[in-house]
């Protein structure tokens, strides 16, 4: 899975998956209750071309680590397979995947995780103790939370390898919460993955 989940419009920003270390938070106010509500996008992992890539070229330099070995990759047109060097900026490359012709690409092309995706939905779980997946509400644009059952999922249908999604996170804390630093919540990512044809 190639998607992930982003603090910013401009996808600079990805939500850390696991450790912790960008989670989406907040501060609130536990007494009286609190309530906070922010936009999320959902993109294709991607990257920026450090250096020009001629026709036969086969180590592709990107402005930052990216990718991981094996992983399909598209710029422009070109469809190129990542050979090794996954999770580096320096990335050994198979040109012309899936039938689809080498071609020259500038310096600061994008390229994209060349993967659609269809059926995609977010859903909250709770990992520890109680489950608290009620105090959040997700929905595709924020004027559908209020109406957005609590706890429960959302379905944002499909998107291709170049588009990028939001949708909407409410998280309501009932008053009376004591003081806490609270990490269980997390969203949860599932979709269906196809390569581009
Ligand atoms: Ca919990």
């Amino acid at each position: 899975m190639t998607l992930h989940i982003y603090m910013d419009a401009a996808l600079t920003d990805p939500l850390s998956e696991g450790d912790l270390s960008n989670p989406d938070q907040d501060v609130f106010n536990g007494t009286d209750g609190d309530s906070k509500d922010r936009q999320l996008f959902l993109a294709n992992e991607w990257a920026t071309l450090a250096q020009a890539l001629s026709i036969d070229d086969v180590v592709l330099e990107l402005t930052a680590p990216g990718f991981a070995s094996t992983e399909l990759i598209v710029i422009g047109a070109e469809q190129l397979r990542i050979v090794n060097g996954g999770g580096t900026s320096s990335l050994t490359i198979e040109r012309g995947y899936g039938g689809t012709q080498p071609a020259e690409h500038q310096a600061g092309a994008l390229a994209y995780s060349a993967y659609d995706y269809s059926q995609i939905q977010v859903q909250v779980t709770d990992t520890a103790e109680t489950d608290e997946s009620s105090w959040v509400r997700l929905a595709a644009s924020q004027e559908h939370l209020d109406s957005a059952d609590p706890g429960a999922s959302v379905d944002l249908g499909p998107k291709n390898y170049s588009a990028s999604l939001s949708f909407w996170r409410r998280i309501t804390v009932p008053a009376g919460t004591p003081v806490q630093n609270k990490t269980d919540l997390k969203l949860r990512v599932t979709a269906m993955e196809s390569p581009i044809l």
